[in-house]
């Protein structure tokens, strides 16, 4: 076994049998503990803010504008996407959907018919509107001091020649474009090129491993890659092209050619041009190639049920799917919960500190944001660099309006001292946004009373690379918030709370989250296997789509969403498969099998808990404990990395060979006490084993 991609056995045996039952969901019983700890946790009261929703007077404007968006989805989408340019009108019975996989194939159309063209929506637009000198992106680099300003209509021109470019490359509507970028201002703009001309993206996390670009850009057969030469974070100076080389030499020597590779020079990287390895024939710059083209270009008229983009996340098994978003629905309802979640209006200068490699930067960084029309802050660095006051200073800097964070940034902040907020001017704040993960009670509070000194609303947004947009998240001023809790749904978005039969839950209660109609952004298909869409998303409780997140209901009808139900671990509101986590380390050829787990970690919310059985005559050592955490970095990234590795002589397999994972969870979180039924473990005795040799 070399030390290679993930195998195409390794991979396997992960796979599920075709057409397993799709949720390998922990049992209610576990869930309901985790919300019942969630429930005891003191409730914390919101401070009562003073809020004027600038489109919703107030709850009871929601409630009739929901009533509709749930009993007539086509009228009530139909009037919204009205506000936006279609070349083509769409067809009265425009809106379709199926999610019954007794009653055929797992469908959803809407707007059809109609053609339209996002980016000409997020750009265009604006600029026949008078809004073309309006800042567009306002780019931050990693270090204090450096920045760009870019207009609606430059950033327009830039679009274009860049879709000239690609044109000129041979891409087509419909076409794969791998792109992989730190957060520079090329970023979005690569993404708005590739939608001007039809081609769909595929963007990869500026983090992921060779490995993983490479099987990314073969699964979806991308001929072009844009990249980006090197990218600073914090102190750290990290190599991308050498990264984009090492992918190509892979696929390459799978027999999968990229032809062209555009690399954009990062000055701010501080390594100047020279040091970047560019191969003759398919490599050029950006500087040279994209400046001399025409900054006008046609707008590719595309479908509204046309792929808008490609963006690979990881499930409970198997290798990461490419989730697929259409073009027409998602740019509608990307639009619509930025206007009223976010109460986005043209010139508002907007903040969203995700990377534009996860679904926060396409749908709230690059496409809603900008088909509001806002000033959009792309950030380059970390927020914590040069030091914990660097997002407070952005802040003061661009005077920020809205604010959008994880809470996982929220954690690592609240512990560097109140100092470093308070010394900046915040008057421009007036609502701020967390999304990723759950936010506990404690975060919630610093975020509100210190950063927003309890004058500001907090919107917990709950949703998920599937469903392309917000789905139960607060609206700012509209209903009073609870810490902790994304509160209601938005328009559209009809949530069904099951037990484990697949029954809804009515009132309040607890239970798995699921959605019973389609909404605007839902996810089309898994790439290339429709199969597995299915299977994963429809299979599991009857007409319904299965979120993987568990929930309770309180008696207001509000939703606290409890976390991930499946094998997907979230660190620092990254989701990670186990699944892939055990691939990667029994690439590791002393390693045998693996189990991984998460556990609850203070700053990253969950950690990454491996357990490992090495081969015959095999010791797990500092040494190999570094090098199987090399492995999985390896293989899928850093942000992947195990924080413990916790060496199992057996892993606790039942009598039928299944992992017992329940066990190695209460294991993995000190829980013993609390092991439950250990009793179907073909050895019981490997128990008292891993508690005696924990690292
Ligand atoms: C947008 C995004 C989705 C998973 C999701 C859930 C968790 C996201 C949350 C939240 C509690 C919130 N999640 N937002 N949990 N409260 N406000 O993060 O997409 O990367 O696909 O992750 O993240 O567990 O299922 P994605």
């Amino acid at each position: 076994r070399s030390a290679g991609r993930l195998s195409e056995a390794a991979l396997n045996r992960s796979l599920p049998p075709k057409k397993e039952q799709a949720c390998r969901c922990q049992p209610l019983r576990a869930v309901q503990k985790t919300m019942a700890a969630a429930v005891e946790a003191p409730v914390l009261e919101a401070p009562a803010v003073d809020y004027k929703h600038s489109l919703l007077a107030g709850r009871e404007d929601y409630d009739k504008m929901y009533k509709r968006s749930i009993e007539d989805p086509a009228g009530f989408w139909g009037d919204i996407a009205k506000g936006y340019h279609w070349e083509q009108q769409w067809e009265d019975d425009h809106h379709n959907h199926n999610f019954d996989v007794a009653a055929g194939r797992i469908s959803t159309e809407f707007f059809k018919g109609g053609r339209t063209n996002i980016a000409y929506n997020c750009l265009d637009r604006h600029v026949q509107e008078g809004r073309g000198d309006v800042d567009c992106l306002l780019w931050e680099a990693n270090d204090p001091g450096t920045d760009r300003r870019m207009t609606y209509s430059e950033t327009l021109a830039e679009v274009c020649r860049l879709a000239n470019w690609l044109r000129a490359q041979g891409i087509k509507k419909g076409d794969a474009v791998a792109i992989y970028m730190p957060m520079l201002c090329e970023l979005p703009i690569a993404m708005l090129a590739c939608a001007r001309i039809g081609a769909v993206h595929s963007v990869i996390f500026a983090g992921f491993s060779p490995e993983s670009i490479a099987s990314r850009i073969q699964d979806c057969k991308a001929r072009v890659v844009l990249a980006a030469s090197a990218v600073k974070r914090g102190k750290k100076a990290i190599d991308l092209k050498s990264m984009v080389d090492k992918a190509l030499d892979v696929s390459s020597k799978e027999g999968f050619e990229v032809k062209k590779c555009l690399v954009c020079h990062n000055a701010s990287s501080g390594s100047g041009k020279e040091v970047t390895h560019m191969k003759d024939g398919r490599d050029v710059w950006w500087d040279t190639e994209i400046p001399s083209q025409k900054p006008e270009s046609e707008v590719e008229w595309v479908h509204s049920e046309d792929p808008l983009f490609l963006l690979y996340t990881s499930g409970s098994t198997g290798k990461p799917k490419g989730v697929l978003h259409s073009t027409g629905g998602y740019m509608v309802m990307a639009g619509t919960t930025s206007r009223y979640v976010f109460d986005l209006q043209p010139g508002d200068v907007y903040w969203c500190t995700a990377d534009c490699g996860w679904i926060t930067g396409h749908t709230y960084l690059t496409y809603g944001p900008l088909l509001c029309g806002a000033t959009n802050v792309v950030f380059e660095g970390t927020p914590t660099y040069p030091t914990p006051a660097r997002s407070w200073q952005v802040v003061e800097k661009f005077k920020v309006k809205q604010y959008y964070t994880a809470p996982t940034l929220i954690r690592s902040l609240l512990g560097s001292g109140n100092e470093h907020v308070t010394a900046h001017d915040r008057s421009s704040l007036k609502i701020l946004g967390t999304v990723g993960e759950p936010i506990n009670p404690e975060a919630w509070k610093w975020y509100s009373e210190v950063v927003g000194e309890g004058k500001l609303p907090i919107v917990d947004t709950w949703w998920q690379t599937e469903t392309g947009a917000h789905m139960i998240t607060p609206l700012p001023g509209v209903f009073p918030a609870k810490p902790g809790s994304a509160t209601l749904p938005f328009f559209g978005v009809a949530p069904a709370m099951v037990n484990e039969h697949g029954h809804e839950i009515q009132g309040p209660g607890e239970g798995y989250l699921c959605i019973k109609q389609a909404w605007p952004s839902t996810i089309r298909t898994i790439f290339g296997d429709h199969d597995r869409y299915e299977t994963t998303y429809f299979a599991g409780f009857k007409g319904l789509y299965f979120s993987g997140d568990g929930c309770r209901r309180d008696e207001d009808g509000y939703y606290w969403i409890t976390g991930r139900v499946d094998d997907v671990i979230n660190v620092s509101g990254h989701r990670i498969g186990t699944a892939e986590v055990e691939s990667a380390l029994t690439l590791h050829p002393k390693c045998a099998e693996a189990a991984v787990v998460g556990y609850e970690h203070p700053i990253k919310g969950q950690g990454i808990y491996a357990y490992v059985s090495l081969r015959e005559g095999e010791a797990l050592d500092d040494a190999l404990k570094k090098e199987l955490v090399m492995t999985v970095r390896g293989n899928i990234g850093a942000f992947a990395a195990p924080d413990v590795v916790h060496w199992a002589p057996g892993l606790l397999k039942t009598r039928s060979g299944k992992i017992m994972r329940r066990v190695l969870r209460k294991i993995a979180s000190k829980e013993e006490s609390q092991l439950g039924d250990t009793s179907t473990l073909a050895d019981p005795g490997v128990v008292d084993q891993l508690l005696s040799n924990r690292p």
